[in-house]
């Protein structure tokens, strides 16, 4: 079995509420992930993501029925702390784990397209900056920047990578995006749920790091 299919987001409902319960479940495999890249420079985006999830977590556990949603949340937020809001809590948390698990959502979407430096198919560079021009890079500022200049310089062979998707095991380059492709159904789904329910509630900000 695969790391991701082990990892599958759930369907959404018809009105595309994020069950806050099993979405910090599946995100919570997300940070152990990052050790398995090899460099050191990844602990650094591993202990931001786990404070966000770490953020969000412990809201939802002051009052699990109150917060069966991830608008739940946002909302309630929204109304116990206006001045701030939305830069605060688990709203400002939230809002920069969307944009890491953006990134995630293209890069391996364009995995599976099959996007590919023809000079070098088995790096992952264009895929890589791909994703972090769509996700990230507007929020950053110079020196940010240059961490991912660094982490760039770190992303594993393409080869390696599908093979840390498969939980080190050998597999298939075809079997392995199979598996992307189905996991990105769900999940892609909940990133642009997320997404729009920070339009919708005007929740999004735009500063830089
Ligand atoms: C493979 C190569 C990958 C290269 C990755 C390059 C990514 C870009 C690196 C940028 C450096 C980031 C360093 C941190 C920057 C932070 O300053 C910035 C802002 O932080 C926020 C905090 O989060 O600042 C706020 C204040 O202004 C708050 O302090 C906030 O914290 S709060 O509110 O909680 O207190 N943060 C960011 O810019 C976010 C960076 C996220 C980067 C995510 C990158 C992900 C890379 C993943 C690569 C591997 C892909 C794996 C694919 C699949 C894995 C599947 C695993 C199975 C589990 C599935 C579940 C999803």
């Amino acid at each position: 079995m695969t790391l991701l299919l082990d990892n599958e987001f759930q369907p959404l409902p018809p009105d595309k509420a994020v069950d806050t319960k099993l979405f910090l479940e599946t995100v919570s495999h997300l940070p152990s992930f990052f050790d398995c890249l090899g460099s050191s420079v990844f602990g650094l985006i591993k202990s931001d993501v786990n404070g966000n999830i770490t953020k969000i977590k412990a809201v939802y556990l002051k009052d699990p029925q109150r917060y069966v949603t991830l608008q739940d949340i946002v909302e309630a937020e929204r109304e116990a702390h206006a001045a701030q809001w939305p830069k605060i809590g688990a709203t400002l948390a939230l809002m920069w784990l969307k944009r890491g698990l953006r990134f995630i959502q293209v890069l391996l979407q364009s995995l599976a397209d099959g996007e590919k430096d023809p000079n070098n198919p088995n790096l992952i560079k264009v895929n890589v900056i791909k994703a972090y021009e769509e996700a990230l890079k507007k929020y950053h500022g110079w020196v940010v920047q240059k961490i991912f200049s660094a982490a760039l310089c770190a992303a594993p062979y393409r080869s390696n990578f599908l093979k840390a998707l498969s939980k080190g095991e050998e597999a298939k380059e075809e079997d392995c995006l199979a598996n992307v492709r189905q996991f990105l159904v769900n999940y892609t789904a909940t990133v642009d749920a997320i997404y729009e329910m920070y339009t919708s509630l005007n929740a999004e900000l735009d500063y830089t790091v």
